[in-house]
């Protein structure tokens, strides 16, 4: 894992893969379908993409000297911050096209094959900028992750060889409990079992803590509000159990909330149906826990980028199962990219599906229906 996405110091290798990997995602923005292409929302980020692969493409050219590299630094997070508001600006872009137009099941299946791997295309460049500014950075960066402040020396830019999972499992409880607390004056308590290393010893991974945190977060989120909404008296805790295996390191988290039906999970992963337009910043007091945004969809892409996953499981009338799945073999642990090519581009023209199975309409749009992958 952690070969796959250093960046090389020398300025060659940096620009030429993430302007191939800008040029990759842009080509498959240009076949996004063209009624989603033409809201506002879109346009906006796809110039951002344009701008952003243009400034990258001058660096290809010029020799690396020591005042280019620190330019080059500046260069990528510049292109981060202009890049930050992506997921929500996207987000705005679906919003306007389900106000504007009917959306068949053809397009809502393209714009969710296309966001999958927008967004993955997302997670893995900020990956590269992250490792890049980090490592080569001026002032903080150099020593804060080489020299190691702050995380006992071990980090490498972004990925800690040593990721404490209880302690973010801990960290993104807390942070989740104290939103509950705020807005539901009570929450579920945590209680966390160890499976395959004994019992209060750190499990660490080679893993990217933010993104374990990102996903936890999301997850204790859905769960304690679930737990909330559902229980009447003192709510039932959320159980966590974190397993060592040969192959995986799963962390199943399991709430008494009620669950959901069946033919809602599947839902709660699309983009099409999760896509609520964002609370505005002067009711950010009194936020609810979840529930709006693409946090499910986004965090299962997390978990997959580094060949994980992340599944849920209800029982509707009792409650819900979610499974972090991680790599435990870090060279199994690599990058997952989409890649642009023929196949990929025959996914925006898809041919309308009839359905081989009787008993009722197995179009795209049926709940149900068999995952693609
Ligand atoms: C629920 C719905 C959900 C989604 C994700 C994680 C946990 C839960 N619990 O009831």
């Amino acid at each position: 894992m952690a070969t796959t996405v250093l960046s090389s110091p020398q300025i060659g290798t940096g620009p030429a893969r993430r302007a191939l990997r800008l040029a990759n995602i842009m080509k498959e923005i240009a076949l996004l379908p063209e009624n989603l292409l033409r809201m506002p929302s879109v346009g906006l980020v796809n110039q951002w993409y344009e701008r952003s692969f243009e400034e990258i493409i001058q660096f290809e050219k010029v020799d690396p000297e020591p005042d280019v590299l620190s330019k080059f630094c500046e260069r990528l997070v510049h292109i981060r911050n202009r890049h930050a508001d992506v997921v929500p600006t996207m987000a705005q872009g679906v919003l306007e096209l389900k106000e504007s137009h009917e959306v068949d099941a053809v397009t809502e299946h393209s714009i969710q094959y296309f966001l999958d791997r927008f967004y993955m295309s997302r997670i893995s460049i900020r990956m590269l900028i992250n490792q890049h500014t980090l490592l080569f950075g001026e002032t903080l960066g150099k020593q804060a992750s080489v020299n190691g402040i702050g995380n006992g020396g071990r980090h490498i830019g972004s990925i800690d060889p040593a990721c404490d999972v209880v302690g973010v499992v801990r960290d993104a409880y807390e942070n989740a409990k104290f939103l509950c607390d705020r807005y539901y004056l009570d929450s579920p308590d945590l209680e966390l079992m160890q499976h395959g290393v004994p019992s209060g010893r750190p499990m660490p991974i080679v893993y990217v803590p933010s993104h374990l945190y990102h996903m936890l977060f999301e997850l204790f989120k859905n769960a304690m509000r679930a737990v909330m909404e559902h229980c009447e008296g003192s709510p039932p805790p959320v159980q966590v159990n974190l397993v060592q295996g040969q192959e995986d390191i799963c962390v199943k988290i399991s709430d008494r909330g009620g669950g959901i039906p069946r033919s809602v999970t599947d839902l709660l992963f699309k983009y099409m149906y999760s896509t609520a337009p964002q609370p505005s910043k002067s009711d950010s007091q009194n936020v609810p826990l979840a529930g709006y945004g693409y946090g499910l969809p986004i965090s299962r892409l997390y978990a997959r980028y580094f060949h994980g996953d992340l599944v849920l499981l209800s029982c509707e009338g009792y409650g819900t199962d979610a499974v972090i799945y991680m790599k435990a073999l870090t060279n199994e642990a690599n990058e997952l990219l989409p890649v642009f090519n023929k196949t990929s581009s025959k996914f925006y023209r898809p041919t309308a599906q009839l359905a081989d199975w009787s008993g009722g309409v197995h179009n795209l749009n049926t709940p149900n229906r068999d995952k693609e992958k």
